[in-house]
């Protein structure tokens, strides 16, 4: 510890939790149970982490409501009606606060405090953690639950500075309601956010122009109210539903795809295409078990939603523009409520800033090299930094006093042990980390399990009364070897995507998400910790005591 940390430490807990969303709420409410005294720094002034920021018009979840909440408490579960399919982000919002009230979260939360720094300190064998009012506090675990999609991504555009309208980022929205009424409007960018918000700006705007790198593929929502029983059935099944949650690939019941695209004969494939397109959802994606894997299984998913857009978009130039050609899958795949339907209405335009890229932003609006366009308004609908960039935002100092940026050298050499540990960085957790299932899952479903394996491995070392784990490199690199050669064996890795780290300019190019499913990670994470945490070295403040048990 440095001797400004010690003038400046104000307090010691047992366990400090960055993030109050999903993640930091429900690590509060275990670490608690588990009698440590624990602290949650969050820099929103509430709950809610991404359904904090991320309040742009038409925002909303993409997985259904019935398994995207928690369920580790049955109470909850059945106390807590969403009101439709996919709500809107003020319903998920209320929900992240109702949870905080129920079980008295706030108290342990120290809103509107940024962690700058975290450093662990070999003697005292305790991460140091420096936050943005000039104060430290010490810890002896140290956790993230800083989501995979929280560092936005404002591309650099030349003379931003200058322009005379309002912008907003889609991450960052204000909390007062933005007035499009008869503005003319410009976003950029159309992955899931653009393509959420593009359908409710046009309504309200006099005039939207959409910015698009990439044409996306997108499938209709179809949002729907739910009704009495339909609820009254899902309480009823909770154990069951959370059993299936657990033991699914995507952390959701889902129906497993048992054939080929390529078997089917070319009536029964578009059949169940059309059911897909027709039920609404992620289902074109699960509709065969090989359409993430092989190209020609692809292509007949891919040019089934080409074939929906140009029946759909009534002007053809419009349509054409439109049409994507990567992969289907390997960006997120979108789900939508009338999106291609809007490039129907007069007021919407569309621009190919792939063909004619955007030059700068003037005083008055955005230069392509096709020409400037006026607008009272921008939105940057430009996405995150994923999974890296959330934690490269703090100095996270391991031991020696080498920083994650330093060990993963860049994103070079990003490794961790299941997404949840790093070799060379005691008593630190990441939750939803790099080479987990995150953000390719059903992301509270992947969280529950992450932090109740986090817990139960703080309770272990309390009960044992060890001082510190860590995971062993050779552990790390087998995890990590394994999730590449999971991930190559996919298309996932050939798109430019977020995913990838490619929408970052000079971000090493990753594929930093477990592939093997959440059912399969969490048996492996099971059988890990039943092995006497397989993998991991504890040490008492006298000798190490190895873990790894094959
Ligand atoms: P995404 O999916 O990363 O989309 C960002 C969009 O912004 C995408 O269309 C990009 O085009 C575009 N973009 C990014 N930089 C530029 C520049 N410099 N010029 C023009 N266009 C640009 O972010 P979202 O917020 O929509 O969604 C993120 C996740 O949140 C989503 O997947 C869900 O999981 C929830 P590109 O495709 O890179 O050509």
């Amino acid at each position: 510890m440095t001797s400004k940390q010690e003038a400046n430490q104000i307090a010691s807990f047992d366990a400090v939790v960055i993030g109050a969303g999903f993640s930091g709420m429900y690590m509060l409410y275990r670490l608690r149970e588990a009698g440590l005294s624990t602290r949650v720094y969050e820099a929103a002034d509430g709950v809610g982490g991404t359904w904090y920021w991320n309040r742009y018009p038409g925002a909303r979840c993409d997985s259904e409501s019935i398994y995207y909440n928690y369920t580790f408490s049955e109470e909850l579960y059945r106390e807590w009606t969403w009101s439709s399919r996919y709500p809107e982000q003020p319903e998920i919002l209320k929900y992240l606060n109702f949870v905080a009230d129920k079980f008295n979260l706030r108290t342990d939360i120290q809103f509107e405090t940024r962690v700058l720094a975290a450093h662990y300190d070999e003697d005292s064998k305790r991460w140091q953690i420096s936050l943005n009012d000039g104060t430290c506090v010490s810890a002896k675990y140290f956790i993230t639950g800083v989501g995979c999609l929280s560092a936005s991504n404002l591309p650099k555009f030349n003379g931003l500075e200058n322009y005379k309208g309002d912008w907003y980022h889609t991450g960052h929205w204000p909390h007062t309601k933005v007035d499009f009424t008869g503005k003319r409007v410009g976003i950029v960018g159309t992955g899931s956010s653009g393509v959420q918000a593009i359908p409710v700006i046009a309504a309200e705007s006099a005039h939207l122009t959409v910015f698009q790198r990439t044409p996306q593929y997108s499938a209709p929502a179809r949002n729907h109210p739910y009704d009495a029983e339909y609820i009254r059935e899902a309480k009823e099944n909770f154990h069951e539903i959370k059993k299936q949650i657990r033991e699914s690939a995507g952390g959701a019941p889902a129906e497993v795809p048992t054939k080929s695209a390529l078997e089917v004969t070319p009536e029964e494939r578009l059949a169940k295409f059309e059911e897909a397109w027709e039920v609404g959802g992620q289902g074109i994606f699960t509709s065969f078990y090989d359409i993430t894997v092989n190209p020609e299984a692809n292509e007949h998913a891919a040019e089934f939603i080409r074939s929906k857009i140009r029946s759909i978009v009534t002007k053809p130039d419009v349509a054409e523009k439109l049409l994507p050609t990567y992969f289907y899958g390997t960006k997120r795949p979108i789900i939508d409520t009338d999106y291609y339907e809007t490039y129907n209405r007069d007021n919407v335009s569309l621009v190919d800033v792939k063909k004619n890229p955007i030059v700068e932003i003037t005083e008055k609006g955005i230069r392509t090299t096709e020409g400037e366009f006026e607008l009272d308004a921008i939105v940057f609908a430009t996405g995150f930094d994923g999974m890296t960039g959330p934690l490269l935002k703090m100095d996270i100092r391991g031991k020696e006093g080498v920083s994650l940026k330093e060990k993963w050298n860049g994103g070079e050499n990003t490794r961790t042990y299941l997404g949840v540990a790093n070799a060379g960085f005691p008593n630190f957790f990441m939750i939803t980390g790099p080479e987990s299932p995150s953000v390719l899952s059903n992301m509270p479903a992947s969280i529950e399990q992450h932090v109740e394996w986090v817990s139960d491995c703080i309770e272990f070392m309390e009960e044992n009364h060890l001082e510190t784990v860590e995971a062993n490199v050779d552990a790390e690199e087998a995890w990590s070897k394994h999730c590449a050669e999971v991930a190559d064996a996919t298309l996932f890795t050939k798109a430019d995507s977020w995913y990838t780290g490619a929408n970052i300019p000079g971000k090493t190019r990753r594929f930093l998400i477990y592939l093997g499913g959440v059912g399969a990670y969490r048996q492996k994470c099971t059988e890990i910790a039943e092995n006497g945490y397989e993998g991991f070295t504890f040490k008492k403040t006298t000798a190490p005591i190895q873990g790894s048990i094959k």
